[in-house]
């Protein structure tokens, strides 16, 4: 049979997004617009210590509100929010203690939000204060208070060292160290997080909506804290606004509105305000690591140590705690592209009374890259060598893949060396070095920055996606046109678009023809949903996979009914046609028509109807997107600012489904990246205090300080169907290393190497301050 799919319309191509038509036009449904008659809101009274034994709560003033519905406490909702893996007991209302300033504490439903807020005001809480622990390297020592009570605010420790390390270690020509220093953040969705739930009054069952990235795996979570079934349970989720991995999460609040959806037979919602979004959406990053490098005179870097220490926050979050990703993960790709053969890491993973870490797009990758990337500018310009010219010394080549790390992390190949030449040569690297020697001649600070990333993709044990396959359903409805739904949970990242080109290409239809579901339990198949950049490559997977199948069938039936050989069946322009004779067709919708009504002309065995459920589990653990990212900074000494004035993407996801896409992925990942270089930081003061709960004290980077961006793509094909690597997250992992690297740059007359982020104005003017211009 002709096989279509080996001349795509639609897959490689800019195809405009289907979705955004409504999307830009506020025609999207986020959660905010979900509304019900007789919908009560919640409003929560939330801790404001962040270490306390609770003495008492007083709630009569707010229940005697007029308006006031239900003001719970945890005697009200007896229900903890627990991790299965690294459990702590954490109550969807703090019982008798609280760990963080914004944990919930009461939960007020009224007939409106303005009611809720008032009747919080009106509840008085007693704490009594206990010493918060607030820094990992405190939190490590014997004498510190523990966060909970008999048990080692250390919750998770690890060393792993190559063979011969020690030595490879001890003998070294040059030996380097450092202490880099991660501070906190968050994904700041632009769309707040909440959640809505209303119970039929017939059945009990229970519906839930929530902008979430794995609509099945909320399910399970909400059914196994709530003792519900999960055919008692829905959960829907509508247009989502920015996800980035905080949507990733099980969160209290969605306990508690299910709960009283349940008990108060209302239909219930609470949405969080900005600054319980900074308060109270998990947080990320907020790492120590001390770091050694081992090299030789060429520059041949021979073993790297790190050790890792990573803030948890107060409990271990669902489903799981962010400090273990941020760390064992960084620890998996910790030498990046380069072939360093000896690696040790020792992983401290600890508590503090500090909101709890969960996912933030990249997760370890911004970590990671920045020390894998430090650490050859550090060797660069201890021997006094050409940054990009170490960097070739230790590139993993191309006759080297499959590569195994010091890790054993598989690496299936990339173009990591071809990468970084082309993007040196989009800055005009040569020419660039020459110009910044004549620029500091005049006293301006310039500086280029090299990244050159890995990205581990796609992988079974990625932290949204529990599941390694992904599910698709292909429904031809009777009227000829394709309805597919997906158990991913996409939240801008134009899914309906991509899903629906590689499904209209394998069944020869045209894209508008192909409606893509998505987030609802109720209609997808069990999926693992969106995070560790998965759903091109699995659910993309899925979708070729389904598309096969139902092409199949279609050129089983033409075949029949048009008695030629099925090998002459071609599948074209919403039609079946025999090969050559383009007079003897049928439309999908004739035979659709056939399948559903005049099931008595099928042929005989096949099945009446036109719908394929299936699952794609790609052939290997995980696939590697490579790319480099090269930034050209200016630093202005006196006021300390940054400007970027030039900024090269090269980028390896392999095959594209939708270049217009990748290069949006790109856009916003570079955008975030400065915000984590240069301006983003939740700060907590000496009491556990979280002072940036504002736009104004967490600032996030606008167009004026996202560069415009050359984008050049390489492809080398994974072994997955359709030859897709992942690509979601890659330039956030990559973004902050090359920026930071480019300052680095800048002020090496200052004697600056870039060891902390984010990279303020004022600490830009201390480090000037300290150093010795030449
Ligand atoms: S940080 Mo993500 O949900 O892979």
């Amino acid at each position: 049979m002709a096989d279509m799919a080996s001349r795509p319309q639609f897959t490689g191509s800019r195809v405009t997004r289907l979705e955004d038509a409504r999307l830009v036009s506020g025609q999207g449904r986020y959660l905010d617009d979900v509304g019900f008659p007789g919908m009560l809101e919640v409003a929560f009274v939330r801790s404001n210590r962040s270490a306390a034994k609770i003495v008492s709560i007083d709630i009569e003033a707010a229940k005697r509100l007029p308006g006031v519905k239900a003001v719970w406490t945890y005697a009200n909702c007896p229900l903890e929010a627990t991790s299965a893996g690294f459990k702590t007991t954490q109550f969807a209302l703090a019982k008798d203690e609280v760990r963080y300033v914004g944990e919930p504490v009461v939960a007020i439903a009224a007939e409106s939000r303005y009611v809720a807020e008032d009747a919080a005001d009106l509840v008085k809480v007693r704490y009594e204060e206990f010493d918060p622990v607030l820094d990992v390297r405190t939190a490590a020592l014997e004498s510190t208070r523990q966060v909970h009570a008999g048990r080692s605010n250390v919750f998770f420790h690890r060393e792993r060292k190559t063979d011969g390390f020690d030595d490879a270690l001890n003998s070294a020509p040059h030996r380097l160290k450092d202490t880099f220093t991660f501070h906190r953040q968050t994904g700041a969705a632009m769309e707040n997080r909440g959640f809505a739930a209303l119970t039929d009054p017939f059945t009990g069952r229970l519906t839930c909506y929530c902008g979430h990235q794995s609509p099945h795996e909320l399910r399970s979570e909400l059914c196994e804290m709530l003792g519900m079934e999960e055919n008692m349970v829905r959960v829907v989720v509508p247009e989502v606004g920015g996800a980035f991995g905080i949507k990733a999460a099980m969160y209290p609040e969605y306990l508690v509105v299910s709960w009283m959806a349940l008990k108060l037979r209302r239909p219930v919602k609470w949405i969080s305000d900005r600054q319980e979004s900074f308060l109270a959406d998990v947080h990320a990053r907020d790492a120590v690591h001390d770091v050694e490098v081992a090299f030789d005179d060429d520059g041949n870097i021979i073993a790297l140590y790190d050790h890792m220490m990573a803030d948890q926050g107060a409990y271990a979050a669902v489903p799981f705690p962010g400090s273990i990703g941020e760390t064992v993960t960084a620890a998996n790709v910790l030498t990046g592209p380069y072939k360093i053969p000896h690696q040790a890491t020792v992983i401290d993973c600890s508590f503090s009374n500090k909101m709890p870490l969960g996912a933030y797009r990249g997760v370890w990758g911004p970590i990671a890259s920045f020390i894998q990337e430090g650490v050859v500018d550090r060797v660069a310009r201890y021997l006094g060598k050409d940054p990009a010219e170490v960097r070739r010394v230790n590139m993993i080549q191309e006759e080297d893949f499959p590569y195994k790390n010091p890790s054993r992390m598989l690496y299936d190949k990339g173009s990591y060396l071809q990468s970084m030449e082309d993007a040196l040569r989009l800055v005009g690297y040569e020419d660039f070095r020459k110009k910044q020697a004549e620029y500091r001649a005049q006293g301006r600070y310039l500086g280029v920055g090299i990244s050159v990333f890995v990205e581990p993709t796609a992988s079974a044990s990625s932290e949204a996606g529990s599941v390694g396959y992904e599910a698709a359903t292909i429904r031809i409805e009777p009227t000829g046109t394709v309805t597919a739904a997906f158990g991913l949970g996409p939240s801008g990242q134009g899914h309906e678009t991509t899903m629906a080109q590689l499904i209209a290409d394998q069944l020869g239809v045209d894209i508008k023809d192909v409606v893509v579901l998505h987030g609802d339990t109720d209609s997808a198949p069990f999926g693992g949903g969106t995070g560790g950049s998965r759903s091109g490559t699995i659910g993309g997977g899925a979708a070729i996979t389904a598309g096969k199948e139902m092409r199949e069938k279609l050129i089983k039936l033409a075949a029949h009914v048009l008695e030629a050989g099925e090998e002459d069946i071609e599948l074209r322009d919403g039609k079946a046609f025999v090969a050559g004779v383009p007079a003897r067709a049928l439309t999908i919708k004739e035979l659709a028509q056939i399948a559903y009504t005049h099931v008595a002309k099928l042929p005989e065995g096949m099945k009446p109807g036109l719908e394929i459920v299936t699952r794609y589990q790609p052939p290997f653990k995980v696939s590697f997107s490579n790319g480099t990212h090269i930034a050209v900074v200016e630093v202005h000494p006196d006021t300390g600012l940054i400007e970027t004035l030039d900024y090269a993407v090269v980028n390896d996801c392999g095959n594209l489904i939708n270049p217009m896409i990748v290069e949006g992925q790109i856009h916003g990942g570079v955008a975030q990246g400065i915000g984590e270089a240069f301006l983003e930081e939740l700060k907590y003061d000496e009491n556990g205090q979280l002072v940036t709960t504002s736009m104004q004290d967490y600032l996030l980077p606008v167009s004026v300080e996202v560069p415009r961006m050359k984008i050049e793509h390489i492809e080398t094909p994974s072994a997955s169907e359709g030859g897709f690597k992942g690509m979601g997250e890659g330039s956030l992992i990559a973004a902050p290393a090359a920026l930071t690297a480019a300052v680095s740059d800048a002020l090496e007359p200052f004697g600056v190497m870039v060891n902390s982020m984010p990279v303020t104005p004022a600490q830009v003017i201390e480090w000037v301050s300290q150093g010795t211009p030449a």
